[in-house]
């Protein structure tokens, strides 16, 4: 057990717990094996956790669909009443002594609200840290940066009101590399230093919760979310898997890239700049697709003319996604859902326009905010959203504790499952939105770059930025810039457009660092999802390649998808895994994944078969953008220089 690692048994204030000094302790836990006690403190617990989600969300949802400072107000008002909702739970719960609670749905709650929180900080500590990660939420909403502006110069006036969507736009369309560059060098250099020390306060504080609640550090605590000490290992597994797709996909990318911008942007066998890639954080390379498609005579495959052409309004879109669900045997939204929606932008006032899908927590209400526009990215956004409104569903009459995901990874792995069998050529021609013949080779090949460039592109991303935060929270904030550029070009294999120095704080640039959001969860996500999908597709009786598989109208098909969702986080995720493979395996495993590209990977093989190295390899002067004190710029690293100067000097003196 990941307890037992602690020494010290602490025994604290609570209902029928014993007072000891914080000071002293290493873990917080109590004594009470009380099951009766445990139980009315949970029954207690579902009531007002579930009453506090639905102000909170409410609140919520009116800010984000109405933006005045008032309604901003009364949200931050409900959230902090959370904060100190949560505090007090902590303390209620952590009376008793999980790991010797004899029922195991209590047992499994218990552990569920005495791990993974930082309740277990002095008042002023937690407060601090609440407070800590607002402030870097905001920092991050409203930083702005410069526009590029060739011929002007440094003091002379340019547009200075660049926010990050238009930042985005801007590294999406672009093909000017100077101007990508200026554009992603404006974000990193304006993001980072104001956040840095802010964020290095937070990890000392995240740790300091995580030894309190029985961890080594945050990462281990992070970790402990999957129940499972050899997870980290599955999951190095998967990566080490995929990784020579991911080299073959590079190296391919790489030759075009060169074809568009030269060899003097883009180094032939080297890193990939992270400017070029259409992208902020290199993480999605579809921007791209114009410049790498295989076969452009073949392009067409988004079918918004023929949306637009059928006349298409946001709720036909919606009724059509949800006659996807139906079609499967899956429940149809309830009417609460089509009354207080909002799937339209609406005039007059300022919304969040982000799509997401929402739990009241109240068994009647869910609902999806989306400002839909009329084209084929928004009706499978819409599909991607009604899965996790279906997933609420589902789970809805559990405890309100497991009314989740089985982990952090299921609830995006399920509804991005859903969106391979929508976004899929045989699909969209059965719906009557594609009217090519879908067998031409040449048009699969481009669907799975597409694909590719999507999915293949970002898991080294997904997979590293945890491993950043695990080693920040380790082994402490000396390198951290280093760290994340030494990460980035190891798994990556992209390296930055200027010079890195530990003044910058690049990682800081994706939202979910500062806003204290775990991301290992969309690594997991993106296995589960074609993991998923296949089982589904075996279910439904599907038998050509993967990449092919439609799950429209299928009950076998809605069967699986109803058995992982209605148990909620209930049970353990490897149960779940386990009884959907029907007793097969309960690994994540990249097998699907690689299957569903298979056909990718022999194209890309023979594309690649002249190249000298499939993948990257590493100069000095890769390594010398972000670590220029090792590696000056000239090749010889600095420190030897440094120390040949002090000797020379040493000797001067001597012989004078
Ligand atoms: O953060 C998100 C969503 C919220 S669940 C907008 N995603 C990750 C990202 O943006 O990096 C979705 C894809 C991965
Ligand atoms: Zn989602």
């Amino acid at each position: 057990m990941w307890v037992s690692l602690v020494a010290k048994i602490v025994i604290i204030v609570g209902m029928n717990g014993v007072i000891c000094d914080l000071e002293s302790v290493n873990w917080l836990r109590g004594t009470s094996t009380d099951l009766t006690k445990a139980l009315q403190f949970l029954r207690e617990y579902d009531t007002e956790a579930s009453e506090m989600c639905f102000r909170v969300n409410t609140a919520q949802w009116q800010y984000s669909t109405n933006m005045t400072d008032l309604l901003k107000r009364k949200m931050v008002e409900e959230q902090t009443l959370r904060a100190k909702f949560d505090k007090l739970t902590w303390k209620r719960a952590v009376v008793f002594d999980w790991t010797r609670i004899s029922d195991p749905v209590a047992r499994r709650q218990l552990k569920m609200l005495t791990t993974n929180t930082r309740a277990s900080l002095s008042d002023e500590k937690y407060n601090e840290i609440y407070h800590l990660i607002s402030e870097m939420k905001d920092i991050y909403a409203t930083t702005r940066t410069c526009a590029y502006a060739p011929g002007i110069h440094d003091n002379e006036v340019t547009y200075c009101d660049l926010g990050l969507e238009d930042i985005q736009t801007i590294m999406a369309k672009s093909k000017d590399h100077k101007e990508l560059a200026h554009t992603w060098r404006e974000w990193h250099d304006k993001i980072g230093p104001p956040l840095k020390n802010k964020y290095m306060r937070y990890a000392d504080l995240a740790n300091q919760a995580a030894r309190l609640n029985g961890f080594l550090d945050a990462g281990e605590e992070m970790r402990f979310m999957y129940e499972d000490p050899d997870f980290e290992n599955e999951l190095a597994q998967t990566f080490h898997k995929l990784q020579p797709l991911y080299k073959e996909l590079l190296t391919y990318v790489r030759r075009k890239l060169i074809e568009q911008y030269g060899d003097r942007v883009v180094r032939p066998e080297g890193p990939l700049p992270a400017h070029i890639l259409g992208n902020l954080w290199a993480q999605d390379w579809t921007n791209i697709a114009d410049i790498v498609l295989p076969y452009p005579k073949f392009a067409d495959m988004d079918v918004t003319v023929e949306i637009l052409r059928q006349g298409f309004t946001p709720l036909r879109m919606f009724q059509m996604a949800e006659e996807f669900f139906t079609s499967m045997g899956l429940k149809p939204m309830p009417p609460e859902f089509w009354r207080h929606s909002m799937i339209e932008r609406p005039n007059g006032r300022k919304v969040q326009c982000t799509a997401s899908a929402w739990d009241f927590c109240n068994n009647i209400d869910f609902r999806i905010k989306q400002c839909t526009e009329m084209n084929m990215k928004n009706l499978i956004m819409i599909h991607h959203e009604m899965a996790h409104i279906e997933y609420y569903l589902y789970y809805s009459d559990e405890p309100y504790l497991f009314r989740d995901g089985a982990n952090p990874g299921f609830h995006e792995g399920v509804a991005n499952a859903i969106v391979l069998s929508v976004f899929n050529l045989k699909h969209l021609w059965r719906v009557g939105l594609f009217n090519t013949n879908t067998d031409n080779y040449e048009l699969n090949i481009n669907f799975l770059m597409l694909m590719a460039l999507k999915k293949v592109a970002y898991a080294p991303f997904a997979y590293l930025l945890e491993q950043w935060r695990y080693d920040l929270f380790e082994s402490g904030v000396t390198r951290m810039n280093a760290d994340w550029w030494d990460l980035r070009l190891r798994y990556q294999g992209v390296v930055p457009p200027a010079t890195r120095s530990d003044a910058h704080f690049d990682a800081a640039a994706k939202r979910h660092v500062p806003a204290d959001v775990p991301y290992a969860r969309y690594y997991v996500a993106l296995l589960l999802e074609f993991q998923v999908f296949k089982v589904a597709c075996q279910a439904a009786g599907q038998t050509g390649p993967l990449h092919g598989c439609d799950l429209y109208r299928s009950r076998e098909a809605g069967r699986v998808l109803m058995d992982i969702m209605r148990s909620g986080k209930s049970k353990h995720w490897r149960q779940v895994i386990r009884s959907m493979t029907r007793g097969e395996t309960d690994r994540i495993s990249a097998d699907a994944m690689l299957e569903y590209f298979d056909p990718l990977l022999v194209w890309l093989r023979n594309q690649n078969r002249d190249e000298k190295v499939v993948g990257w390899t590493t100069f000095k002067e890769d390594k010398a953008l972000f670590q220029p004190l090792i590696y000056g710029g000239s090749g010889v690293p600095t420190a030897k220089l440094a120390c040949i100067f002090v000797v020379v000097l040493v000797f001067i003196q001597f012989v004078q």
